[in-house]
């Protein structure tokens, strides 16, 4: 796979950052500030002076952060802490191409870490020239691709426009480019919708396919390695809908996948998109994977807009001053909640229903990233890595889990997302407030009862308080602003990476499971070619689960 050139020159600069997080002299300070931390519930602790100064701004968004349990001793030590372990020079570092998806001394994907490329198009110089100029080839394959679609150039059998376009992909290839497509649905071209299949969940594909028109319908097929088991299985199940349709498939069939991946023939597809090894999947969303159906369902320039704002934040996550740099600082307040005052989850609730699978997104960007246990030298990790990333939007979780979060025995830091303004602007007044108000007004209101509290003589009304949220507020959700979030929680979970000192780009983790299924699939395929026997998987809560079982387990 190709890597731009430079890339073995950088491989000895990632080496460069090599810390134990529980020696640097942070921690041991952090651990002694973690004895007494800042009491929320004290008579004028909220005061309006702490709720001015404790924000931080960039590219749209305000972050407060007035409710978290610090002080100006603690962000002082935050800030040591960020410049101890090089946060931001290390992120410098990844943005110019240093090798820092390894493990030292082990054998490891040995690559560069370039998802801001894709962004760092604007600027005369970018940090990763080479990466940049790969992102802007291909942005102007797919602008030109647009074009034909848009003046009619690019039609289907029928000489009719295409309407419709299906992405087939799962993990890094789904989870981010549906929760954008979902953000921003608002802003699409009329006439235009997106659909999405990712689990070989048979009933997924089934549930597209029925009710589509496949004959003015694009099949966006997005695999980096061109071999996901899911993905090239519904990729065939859609195939034959076409060919049973009468269709051509590669009249309909686009790809978007690593240049030398199987999937990396253009004559099954009308178009190819590349995207690069040095794109993590969870980090591809503004690569050609969220592109190209971003591109089709929103149109050109508000996809330039979402590159724009994540471009945006990507600069302000270079400010080295953590109260300038709302990613970084979120970063630092998430290790100050997890690591020193013992939160082992963190809830991101959207009061925004656009947003509705975002969380799902950053489960995804921050659970396979940071869900580690040994740091970049290989040795067993002696602190807590990623929390448990969980949350729905508001006001609907408010209904659902939200007595946990304010009188359960664990205490669950929470991420408050919002927007001053609804997309569509379509309100009305309801006693003399709108519904907008109403959503805020319940966002600024949980913020405030976590952190405060309420005293009260009956014990099952009482609401102990300290519980730490944050909020991020911007004007309204556009594609300027989605992208500026994304980028955001992107260089949140980096720099977290960077602090505990682990790989936040590979995902070892998940091969166990799946090399497992592959042998339990060709078990029953040997089973089927040999006996004709066929109800290995619909039997598979009988016997052939018992048997699977006895092959799978250690003896
Ligand atoms: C993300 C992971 C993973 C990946 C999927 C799909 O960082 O690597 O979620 O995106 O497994 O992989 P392909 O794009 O190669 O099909």
């Amino acid at each position: 796979m190709e890597q731009p050139a430079g890339a073995r020159d950088q491989r000895q600069a990632s080496s460069c950052f090599s810390h134990d997080f529980n020696k640097l002299s942070a921690w041991t300070q952090l651990e002694e500030l973690a004895r007494s931390p800042y009491d929320l519930t004290a008579p004028g602790a909220l005061s309006p002076v702490r709720i001015r100064d404790y924000r931080a701004q960039a590219a749209g968004f305000d972050l407060l952060y007035s409710t978290q349990r610090v002080d100006e001793t603690v962000l002082a030590a935050l800030q040591g802490l960020a410049e101890e372990s090089g946060a931001v020079a290390q992120f410098r570092r990844m943005k110019k191409g240093a090798v820092l998806n390894r493990i030292e001394g082990y054998a490891s994907e040995e690559r560069q870490v370039l998802h801001t490329a894709c962004r760092d198009i604007f600027a005369p110089v970018s940090l990763a020239p080479a990466a940049s100029d790969q992102a802007k080839a291909e942005l102007e394959k797919l602008a030109d691709f647009l074009v034909a679609l848009e003046a009619g150039n690019l039609v289907n059998e029928a000489g009719e426009p295409f309407t419709d376009l299906v992405q087939v992909g799962i993990g890094g290839s789904d989870l981010g480019p549906r929760a954008l497509y979902l953000a921003l649905v608002a802003c699409k071209i009329p006439g235009r919708r997106v659909h999405f299949i990712s689990n070989v969940d048979p009933d997924d594909a089934a549930a597209v396919l029925n009710g589509l028109d496949l004959a003015k319908t694009l099949v966006n097929v997005v695999s980096k390695s061109g071999s996901t088991l899911e993905t090239l299985t519904n990729e065939e199940m859609v195939r034959k809908a076409y060919v049973e349709a009468g269709l051509e498939p590669s009249r309909h069939f686009i790809a978007v996948t690593g240049k030398g991946s199987p999937m990396d023939n253009p004559a099954r597809y009308l178009r190819s998109f590349y995207m690069f090894d040095y794109i993590g999947g969870r980090y591809s969303v503004t690569s050609m994977v969220g592109a190209v159906m971003l591109g089709f369902a929103l149109g050109y320039p508000h996809l330039i807009e979402i590159l724009r704002g994540a471009n945006a934040m990507d600069l302000a996550a270079e400010e080295p001053d953590i109260r300038r740099n709302p990613a970084l600082l979120l970063a630092l307040l998430g290790i100050w909640n997890h690591n020193f005052l013992g939160c082992q989850t963190l809830a991101i609730l959207p009061y925004s229903q656009a947003l509705s699978r975002f969380t799902a997104h950053l489960q995804q960007c921050d659970m396979e990233s940071n869900g580690k246990s040994v740091t970049r030298q290989g040795k067993a990790l002696a602190w807590e890595s990623g929390p448990v990333i969980w949350g729905e939007p508001g006001t609907n979780g408010q209904h659902a889990f939200y007595q946990l979060i304010h009188q359960g025995t664990a205490i669950v830091p929470a991420e408050f997302i919002g927007f001053r303004t609804s997309q569509h602007g379509r309100d009305l007044l309801v006693e003399q407030t709108t519904s907008q108000e109403k959503l805020l007004a319940n966002l600024l209101a949980q913020a405030l009862a976590l952190a405060t509290g309420q005293p009260e003589d009956n014990p099952n009304r009482r609401f102990a308080g300290n519980r730490p949220s944050a909020v991020l507020i911007a004007d309204r959700l556009t594609p300027y602003t989605m992208g500026a979030l994304l980028a955001l929680y992107e260089a949140k979970v980096v720099f977290q990476g960077f602090i505990w000192n682990i790989n936040s780009f590979d995902q070892e983790g998940v091969q166990l499971g799946k090399k497992l299924a592959t042998r339990l699939l060709a078990h029953y395929a040997g089973l089927r070619q040999d006996s004709g026997y066929s109800g290995a998987v619909a039997d598979v809560s009988g016997w052939a689960l018992l048997e699977a079982a006895g092959m799978l387990l250690p003896k």
